[in-house]
């Protein structure tokens, strides 16, 4: 990324038209920018009407400029917002006479890694701050809300506390040799420890929970031509996205619907029918069926319920793919809808037996509305808790095992590491580079 001692500017709504469009400038240069685009600096936190002139004196716009001096601001910097009118050349004139005054196109994120750098957010906040733009459904983004107000990141910082307490009392111990091992076997040293290591399998059930409510759920239906697949898709996102027909062979493409089961963002992927000797269009639809398979988080086999012969899911499903067996048509076979022996049976013409699907994908998932309790968390979070949870377990058993002192103080020390990393306490450059661009310009 560029330098820091920039000016950056960049629209801070999104393009197109609309009643209002802002642009955000931060850095060094924002004053002298304010004196001249607006002939003074407007009071402090307050909306100041003005008109908004370039270099040579010409009205671009007029409308509410906003200033917020260095540090009392979200990037720590001098800020100054402009809410002008939301036409894209309106506001790119506005961006270009201030470009035309010194400062340069911010880069995506690169206001939300100033303020990371000024420490006016953790990197989980920072993230949170993405994820709440990002977010599919509304539980996502009040987690993500309670990420950015800093829930996640105080559990973090909590578990790192404990972590040191407990290498504080092991590294006393094994400052003192001659009564390391009374130290070691103390009552109060084991019961921390047994307290971390609850901590921390807590910890990374919230985590994950609050990684599939950012990421969503991915949910691939196959099955045999004419089990009822896309009538199933059509049934669960409430529309007729797919073609159904009695022709096996229907569906060639691979078709993707959004759906929201209780918070959970799920998306469906129809596929066309596994089988042995398709056409050439279906034969290539079979090959995106499996790189779908390639990609999901859980799969759904549809069987026809009326078949007296059932296929067993085929080698077509990845090893380790949580699969559902589906009996579909069951008002033709008489089942009973719901759930039995881990398969689901249903009815995707007449809905009996869908809630049994819905609260299986739910399970699935591992997923439960845990509401206000919710933060949202990424695959980077889990990684890293998962280290430091394996370092505590090492350490654990070297004090377990064999007494050793200096073993358990060095793993709870590479654990305390693992997660400082979510938080940013330490972080590599190259990491924040990869985190700050998946940003959208202007944040
Ligand atoms: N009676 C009954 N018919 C169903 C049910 N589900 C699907 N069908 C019928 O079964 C036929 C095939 O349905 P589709 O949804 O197209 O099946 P598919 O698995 O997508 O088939 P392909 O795309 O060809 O692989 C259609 O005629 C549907 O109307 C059901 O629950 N009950
Ligand atoms: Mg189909």
């Amino acid at each position: 990324m560029n330098n820091l001692t920039d000016t950056i500017v960049a629209r801070a709504t999104p393009s197109g038209t609309g009643g209002v469009g802002i642009v955000r400038v931060s850095g060094q240069q924002t004053e002298a920018i304010a004196r001249t685009l607006l002939g003074s600096l407007p009071e402090p936190r307050t909306a100041t009407y003005r008109s908004f002139r370039n270099a040579a004196g010409e009205r671009l716009d007029t409308g509410l400029a906003l200033y917020f001096p260095a540090p009392a601001s979200f990037t720590g910097e001098s800020v100054l917002e402009l809410h002008g009118h939301g036409g894209p050349v309106v506001i790119s004139l506005l961006t270009e006479a201030i470009v035309d005054l010194g400062a340069r196109h911010a880069e995506p994120g690169e206001f939300s890694k100033r303020a990371f750098i000024n420490d006016k957010l953790d990197l989980v906040q920072a993230e949170a701050i993405a994820d709440l733009i990002g977010s599919g459904t509304a539980q996502a983004a009040r987690a993500a809300l309670r990420s950015l107000s800093g829930a996640f990141s105080k559990s973090v910082d909590a578990l790192a506390e404990q972590l040191v307490r407990l290498r504080m009392h092991v590294e006393s111990a094994i400052d003192f040799p001659e009564e390391e091992i009374d130290f070691l076997s103390d009552s109060a040293l084991l019961a921390r420890i047994d307290e971390c290591a609850a901590a921390f399998e807590i910890l990374l059930a919230q985590a994950q929970q609050g990684r599939v409510l950012r990421d969503g759920f991915q949910v691939v239906i196959v099955g045999k031509p004419n089990a009822g697949k896309s009538s199933l898709l059509n049934l669960l996102s409430g529309q007729e996205a797919a073609i159904v027909t009695e022709v096996a062979g229907t569906t060639r493409d691979v078709l993707r619907e959004q759906i929201d089961i209780d918070g959970l963002a799920v998306e469906l992927v129809d596929t066309a029918g596994l089988r042995n000797d398709p056409d050439r269009i279906e034969a290539e639809g079979i090959r995106r069926a499996r790189e779908a398979l390639a990609q999901a988080d859980a799969a759904l086999w549809i069987q026809d319920a009326t078949e007296t012969e059932q296929e067993a899911p085929g080698p077509d499903l990845p090893d380790g793919l949580p699969v559902t067996i589906v009996h579909n048509k069951i008002d033709l076979s008489g089942d009973r809808p719901g759930q039995a022996d881990g398969r689901v049976y249903l009815s995707a013409q007449t809905g009996e037996g869908i809630d049994a699907l819905r609260r299986c994908i739910r399970d699935t998932a591992g997923y439960e509305n845990q509401g206000e309790g919710a933060f949202t968390a990424r695959r980077r979070h889990i990684k890293a808790l998962q280290r430091a949870a394996g370092h505590f377990a090492t350490g654990r058993a070297a004090l377990e095992d064999a007494r050793a002192g200096e073993l358990l103080a060095e793993e709870l020390r590479l654990a305390q590491r693992a997660l400082g990393e979510i938080v940013g306490n330490v972080t590599a450059d190259d990491l924040l580079g990869r985190i700050f661009s998946e940003f959208c310009v202007g944040k």
